[in-house]
């Protein structure tokens, strides 16, 4: 028996909807999404695992011009992409020529690995506007096979991802059959927090928070949770736990739900909020929480 095995990773602008399709590839919620750019902030992989195949997806960070350390850490999630692809998805939308750092062109451009072009969202534009886009996208990437997709519609996914496992190298599986993604329980915890909070609050807010676990306790009927929300300034703590604390108790209700159905058991969620001064141009804390790894 012929096995295939190996990475599919995605990139493109924020909020073109990477994410959405990692999710529906892997067919769990392992990435967050919101209508918010920069939602995801790390490369996080989810494994799609059969008898004779292994797809490894990558979704990462939307590419933009670093304004901080953060910003530069999850740019470097991105550039990984171009080091260990075996397929490189490059995810666009409607008139989403301009990559938020141009450079990225080049790199996607001399790929020598299979380039698909996603064009996501097409349940937005009608049939015209989806051929002059093709045929703008045939022009500029005439190596990339072009896709169109609505990932929201569940349109074209299924065929897309045939297409991706008909493509993918022969090789021995990376990660033990049975394993879902490489990042650890905890992090799911944070991304749900984090995704609760920039649903439920404005501008700068969700961008200057970061959530850490400080506990993370299985029993057999029940798992407690105890998480920390850091923030950057004093006034950001006030407002995230809001008017007698109902800001933060909808948030740590909204999240509950969401981590039962992830964990499929029972959670007690303890959430607290501190304030870690200017934690994103911070190396040390950065490397705490699981940035800056390289
Ligand atoms: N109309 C429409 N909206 C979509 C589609 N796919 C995703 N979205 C929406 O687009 C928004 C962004 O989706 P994400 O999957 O979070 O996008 P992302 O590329 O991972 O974003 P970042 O992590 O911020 O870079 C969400 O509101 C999604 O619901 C689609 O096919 N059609
Ligand atoms: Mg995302």
């Amino acid at each position: 028996m012929v096995h295939k095995s190996g990475f599919v990773n995605i990139i493109g602008n924020p909020n073109v909807g990477k994410s959405t399709l990692t999710n529906l590839f892997v067919g769990k919620k392992l990435s967050i999404i919101t209508p918010k750019a920069q939602t995801t902030r790390h490369r996080i992989l989810g494994i799609v695992n059969s008898e004779n195949y292994q797809m490894v997806i990558s979704d990462t960070p939307g590419i933009i011009k670093p304004a901080h350390k953060l910003h530069k850490s999850m740019m470097d999630f991105v550039n990984m992409t171009f080091e260990d692809s075996d397929i490189l998805l490059y995810m666009v939308e409607y008139k989403d020529y301009n990559l938020k750092d141009s450079s990225l062109l080049k790199k996607i451009k001399s790929s020598k690995v299979p380039l698909i072009l996603v064009i996501n969202k097409i349940d937005c534009i009608d049939q015209i506007k989806l051929e002059s886009e093709i045929d703008y996208w045939k022009e500029v990437l005439p190596n990339a096979e072009i896709w169109p997709i609505s990932a929201i519609e569940n349109f074209n996914i299924e065929e897309l991802k045939n297409r991706i496992i008909d493509i993918l190298p022969i090789g021995p599986a990376y990660f033990p059959k049975d394993q879902l993604t490489d990042k650890p329980e905890r992090f799911f915890v944070n991304e749900i927090i984090r995704e609760k909070i920039l649903i439920n609050f404005k501008k700068e807010i969700p961008y200057s928070v970061e959530v850490v676990t400080e506990s993370f306790e299985e029993e057999l009927k029940i798992i407690k949770i105890r998480s920390i929300i850091m923030v950057e300034r004093n006034s950001q703590k006030g407002i995230i736990i809001g008017h007698k604390g109902d800001a933060i108790k909808n948030i740590g209700t909204q999240s509950r739900i969401d981590m039962e159905n992830f964990f499929n058991k029972k959670v007690f969620l303890d959430l607290q909020v501190k304030v870690n001064k200017n934690w994103r141009s911070s190396d040390i804390e950065l490397k705490r929480f699981g940035y800056n790894q390289k």
